[in-house]
């Protein structure tokens, strides 16, 4: 007889309840689950994988350690000494700085990572801690720390109550939302025009979200700090400007006015590809919309200026009175408000404070740029890094110049990776610790739901109990936390003592603190919310629509929302440089790369699921037919695809989605390195963008990859080749 248990999907951050029905060990089915008060029972494609991945024979279940490309497996106690044992030898022979950490997006999904991960990494007291965060967000969280004083303070779109939603560089029909905890956004989106509003995508390609909209505009990549500068231009040259309330605790808004009375949309047309006129338009709906909301998203994040752009964004909302207002830019009221937690272990925020060793980019949130990896890796001197412990990423496919970053990760003296894959990052590690799989684990969207269209809390039980020979991931930190804290020896008794603390404590008791001290918790009185609470609910609790929380919320200096930050000015006259550059002719055959993401994929880590990569394949380069007719390309011809860091071969699909001059490639492709064990995945290789995008390309204010934007040429194939070399599945020896 088939059992049901309700828990949250952990692959994106819709965090949607699934109903899961298993058989003894086996899951027989996946559905949304209807009583979630958040999801009301959406799921998307990928759901289904939650059981491929808990099923799927490559995923590994024991730590395995490498010896030359021979993999054996060893017990626990073995690996965790091999790998604490490597780790202080580093630090003791070479310093503090010697050991790096590379952080990867599913530790945002992951109550042990985001707990036990985040004490164990800042208890390593190095400053080489690198994560997807300078791939993605980053440019959010600077602007939320400098504008509202912290950077964990994001504002979300308030999309169930907003009647005009503007949308740049996000395609939340396919990523379901970032940034914007919402299960399904189409139904979210298609409410907003049911009741009468209007929804706007700028975007290089017409995304799906676009098709859905009610007006898209092409724009060049690269180019929404100018246009958002323009549009700011309109709003304040048409007395369009109203803070409202805001005005009480805002400063800078007669300087914003006078900065962007520099970018008429005239002055700014020839680089964005955008009419004047268009511009005006935009900027009058979005003023004249009772409510409105300006988002942007990971297209306005990874690219050159995607510093300027993010602010811009938040400040458009400021300027129009729409921060902090319902159908507008809001702030959640979490049940565990994570601000104070992270800052009491360390995660204090900060900008700039050091820059990297090699190449003087600035420090973020205490992490170095993803960009300068393998430069640290590789580069000798003092500081210089000789052992990485990865987590829960996969650099190798996801970060600029992937090519360069393989080959340094080879060059490490030791490198661990926590993570249940041999994928193309981890087969360079020397042990890898493979955690249980979600469904062994338990689960609460500690990071997802203080970034949530409204507020909500849900506690998900492990649905499987994990074997005795397995760990889960904050118990791999935890454990090597307490040896590298105290070495074996004299010393162990402290060591298990210390230990058994820890193990004892584990991430329910810093949930439970998390929830009785939020705003939902102690102070609220006999209703206030406990974990015994959440377990009692098992679809799921919903606290409310979003509430305005300023100026109270603001950790700035007297309250106040700094609307015009000095690091920005200060980064204009690099954007007016660049802008005359754009209004130039491009130079002959020369195209502009962007990204794409498919619903049925997840960065590099799902294509190892059958059902999930069935059907034709998605690794194309989508074009415009006249760019291909320039080219004399036809469909499904294989082109190569260089930049100034590599190239790539892939077929081209003819698309007039595309802005002409501009190509899209998904990414989290190229399965096809030797030595992995993704037997699926590599059966639909593909080719990885990231062998082309190019670590010298990033927003010099942020340090944020640039992987929109990157300048490419794309020539048909020289000839064709025979399959690539399929790389010999690695072997373990038990
Ligand atoms: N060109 C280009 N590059 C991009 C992007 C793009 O749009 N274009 N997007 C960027 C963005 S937004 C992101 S977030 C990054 C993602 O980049 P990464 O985070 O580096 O890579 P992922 O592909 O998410 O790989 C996740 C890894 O975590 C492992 N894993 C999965 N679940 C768990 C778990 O529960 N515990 C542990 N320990 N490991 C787990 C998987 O096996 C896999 O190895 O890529 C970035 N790179
Ligand atoms: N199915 C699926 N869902 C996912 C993921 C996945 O891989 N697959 N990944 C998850 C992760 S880690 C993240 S961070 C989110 C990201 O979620 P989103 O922010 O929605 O990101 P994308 O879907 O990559 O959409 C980015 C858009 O920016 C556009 N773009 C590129 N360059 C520019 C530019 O210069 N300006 C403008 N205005 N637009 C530009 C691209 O054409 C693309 O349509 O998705 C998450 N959800
Ligand atoms: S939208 Fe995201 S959270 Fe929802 S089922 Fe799909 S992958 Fe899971
Ligand atoms: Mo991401």
């Amino acid at each position: 007889m088939p059992v049901t248990h309700y828990r949250s999907c952990t692959l994106c951050e819709a965090t949607c309840g699934v109903a899961i029905d298993i058989d003894g060990d086996q899951v027989v089915a996946i559905r949304g689950d209807d009583a979630d008060p958040f999801s009301r029972g959406y799921i998307c494609p990928k759901a289904t994988a939650l059981a491929d991945l808990h099923h799927d024979p490559d995923r590994l279940r024991r730590p395995i350690a490498r010896d030359g490309d021979r993999w054996r497996e060893l017990g626990w106690d073995e690996a965790f000494d091999l790998v604490a044992g490597k780790l202080r030898a580093t630090q003791a022979a070479h310093g503090k700085q010697a050991v790096g950490v590379y952080q990867g997006n599913p530790s945002a999904h992951n109550l042990g990572l985001l707990t036990f991960g985040q004490l164990l990494f800042r208890f390593l007291g190095t400053r080489n801690l690198f994560s997807a965060t300078s791939a993605d967000q980053l440019p959010h969280m600077l602007a939320a720390l400098t504008m509202f004083g912290d950077q964990l303070l994001m504002a979300v779109p308030d999309i169930d109550r907003t009647d005009h939603m503007l949308i740049l560089g996000g395609n939340p029909l396919v990523s379901n939302g970032s940034i914007m905890t919402a299960p399904d956004v189409k139904a979210r989106l298609k409410a907003i025009q049911a009741r009468g509003g209007q929804v706007v995508v700028v975007d290089p390609r017409r995304t799906e979200t676009a098709e859905l909209a009610d007006r898209h505009l092409f724009i060049r990549p690269g180019t929404d700090a100018v246009f958002l500068l323009s549009l700011l231009h309109v709003l304040y040259a048409e007395r369009l400007v109203q803070p409202g309330r805001l005005a009480d605790f805002t400063d800078g808004v007669d300087e914003l006015g006078r900065l962007a009375a520099r970018f008429a949309p005239e002055v700014t047309a020839a680089a964005t590809g955008i009419a004047p006129d268009d511009v005006r338009a935009v900027a009058r709906a979005f003023a004249a919309a009772p409510r409105a909301v300006c988002y942007g998203r990971l297209g306005v994040c990874t690219q050159e200026f995607g510093g300027l752009a993010a602010w811009l964004c938040y400040a458009v909302n400021v300027v129009t009175g729409r921060l902090d207002a319902p159908g507008g830019l809001m702030f959640t009221t979490p049940a565990v408000d994570i601000l104070p937690l992270a800052r009491r272990i360390g995660f204090e925020g900060g900008y700039a404070r050091w820059t990297s060793r090699v190449r003087g980019l600035p420090e973020f949130g205490g992490e170095l740029p993803v960009v300068t990896l393998a430069e640290e890796i590789e580069t000798p001197g003092p500081g210089q890094l000789r052992a990485l412990i990865t987590v829960a990423g996969n650099p190798v496919l996801s970060s600029p110049n992937g090519r360069r970053l393989d080959a340094a990760l080879a060059g490490l003296d030791f490198m661990v990776s926590i993570d249940p894959y041999l994928n193309e990052t981890t087969r360079h590690a020397h042990v890898i610790l493979p955690p249980t799989s979600p469904l062994e684990r338990s689960h609460y969207d500690l990071a997802l739901a203080a970034f949530a269209v409204r507020n909500v809390a849900k506690y998900s039980p492990p649905l499987f109990a994990r074997g005795d020979d397995q760990r889960h991931d904050w118990e791999i930190c935890a454990e090597l936390l307490t040896r590298l804290q105290v070495p074996a020896g004299p010393l162990g008794v402290v060591r298990k003592a210390a230990r058994r603390a820890l193990l004892a404590l584990g991430p329910e008791a810093i949930l439970e603190a998390g929830l009785r001290t939020g705003p939902h918790g102690l102070r609220k009185g006999t209703a206030g919310l406990s974990l015994a609470k959440l377990r009692a609910q098992p679809h799921g609790v919903d606290l409310g629509a979003l509430e305005p929380r300023l100026p109270a919320r603001l950790n700035t200096p007297g309250r106040r929302v700094v609307l015009c930050p000095p690091i920005y000015v200060a980064d204009l006259p690099r954007l007016e440089a660049r802008l005359a550059e754009w209004s130039r002719p491009r130079a002959a055959g020369e195209l502009t790369l962007v990204g794409r993401r498919h619903l049925r994929s997840n960065n590099s880590w799902l294509h190892n699921s059958a059902r999930l990569v069935k059907g034709k394949p998605r690794c194309t380069l989508l074009m415009h037919p006249a760019d291909a007719a320039a080219r004399g390309l036809g469909a499904g011809d294989r082109v190569r695809l260089a930049s100034r860091a590599g190239a790539i071969v892939v077929p081209v699909e003819l698309t007039d989605e595309m802005m002409p001059g501009v190509v899209s490639l998904p990414h989290g492709w190229g399965h096809d390195r030797p030595g992995t064990r993704t037997t699926v995945a590599t059966a639909h290789a593909g080719a990885s963008i990231n062998d082309v995008t190019d670590e010298t390309f990033l927003d010099l204010l942020s340090g944020t990859a640039a992987l929109s934007g990157v300048t490419v040429m794309v020539e048909r194939a020289a000839a064709v080749r025979p399959a690539p070399e399929r790389g010999a599945t690695a072997e373990i020896s038990g």
